[in-house]
């Protein structure tokens, strides 16, 4: 049973943090499934950017602002369909931090210190804020108060629907059957991109930042995302193989598998006998191909901000009509509310 109305299909729910520009692993690990899964789903991408205070030092007030639309725009450059999915952003849904709060209380502290990105991000740090341990909360609650059924996300995300399904069954053991359990819908191939400068960790927007030649931003002018792959770390063999190739000629043949559709016999077929240098031209051509209509399109949203308040007004109205009812049945369910 639905609290928020007939579900006529399924729901799906994802989101990115604002906190700097998507890069590949973001497209294929998140954004191609959300398109992919548009029609058949009914959809709601979210920018989560109450998430992306949780590093308070690097936040600055005016790119976070900035950002959420960037990120909004990137959604439609991408080919989320803003006429069928439903785009906005969390902090326009006051409800998302009202439900936290309550979820927070039936978490256990242990389950949130277990977490690997709070281990992580805490890492070596003298002081952390409360909301980088409760992150894992917020992002429950942006998914059960939407009654999502899937979850679209890269596999680094797999813990915390993980534990957003732990706190909706305590929720549900405390007070009633009232939250719908979600589960993670993680992509076959792509679900985890790796760094091209180091292939053992993930490609990933915080690093991207750091270090030249680690990530290929969707913004990223052409010149500098085919730098970044020639120079991208593979090994001193040269056999392009699926199953015997190292690390970092897998992720090259992985992006180039994910952009074009073609059969892995076809791709060994197309560079047998021919170099590293010659699949990284290649990859470097399909993703500059890929890269060049989003480019254009994120402009001319740019151009349109009319269009895209539109848009995120049009989609915060239509999320709120599903949160609110959900909200309210959470309150009665502990004791809020008269
Ligand atoms: P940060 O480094 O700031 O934590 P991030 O690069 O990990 O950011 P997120 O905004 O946290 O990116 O992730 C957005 C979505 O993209 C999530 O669903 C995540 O699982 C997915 N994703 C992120 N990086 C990759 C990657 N390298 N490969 C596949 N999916 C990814
Ligand atoms: N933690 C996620 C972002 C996120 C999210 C969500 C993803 C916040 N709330 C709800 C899916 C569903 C990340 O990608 N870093």
């Amino acid at each position: 049973m639905s609290i928020s109305g007939t579900k006529t299909k399924k729901r799906i729910l994802s989101g990115v943090q604002p906190t700097g520009n998507l890069h590949m692993g973001t497209y294929i690990g998140a954004l191609m499934q959300w398109r992919a899964n548009q029609v058949d789903y009914e959809s709601l991408f979210c920018v989560v950017d109450l998430h992306a205070l949780t590093v308070p030092e690097a936040v600055d007030p005016e790119v976070l602002r900035r950002n959420s639309r960037e990120i909004s725009a990137l959604y439609i450059a991408c080919g989320i369909d803003p006429e069928i999915s439903n785009i906005f952003v969390q902090s326009d849904v006051h409800e998302h931090a009202e439900l936290s709060w309550i979820l927070g209380c039936v978490t256990p502290l242990g389950w949130l210190y277990r977490m690997t990105q709070f281990k992580t991000k805490s890492d070596k740090r003298d002081s952390v804020g409360s909301g980088l341990l409760t992150y894992p909360v917020l992002q429950a609650a942006d998914i059960v108060l939407y009654e999502a059924d899937q979850v679209p996300v890269g596999q680094d995300q797999k813990q915390h629907i993980e534990i957003a399904r732990e706190i909706a069954q305590r929720f549900n053991h405390l007070f009633g059957d009232l939250l719908t359990i979600p589960e993670p819908m993680i992509p076959k191939m792509g679900a985890k991109v790796m760094g091209l400068d180091d292939p053992s960790r993930k490609m990933s927007k915080s690093i991207g930042m750091e270090v030249k030649g680690h990530s290929i931003g969707l913004l990223d002018p052409p010149k500098v995302a085919r730098k970044a792959i020639m120079r991208a770390v593979t090994d001193s063999g040269n056999d392009i193989r699926f199953d015997h190739a190292s690390p970092g000629v897998l992720n090259l043949l992985t992006l180039y598998e994910v952009l074009t559709d073609e059969s892995r016999e076809s791709i060994e077929a197309r560079f047998s006998g021919k170099g590293y240098g010659h699949l990284k031209k290649d990859v470097a051509d399909v993703v500059i191909a890929t890269l060049e209509p989003i480019q254009a399109r994120f402009t001319e949203l740019m151009n349109e901000p009319g269009y895209l308040d539109g848009i995120l007004d049009k989609g915060a109205e239509r999320a709120r009509s599903i949160a609110a009812p959900v909200l309210t049945a959470v309150k009665q369910a502990v004791g809020l509310g008269r």
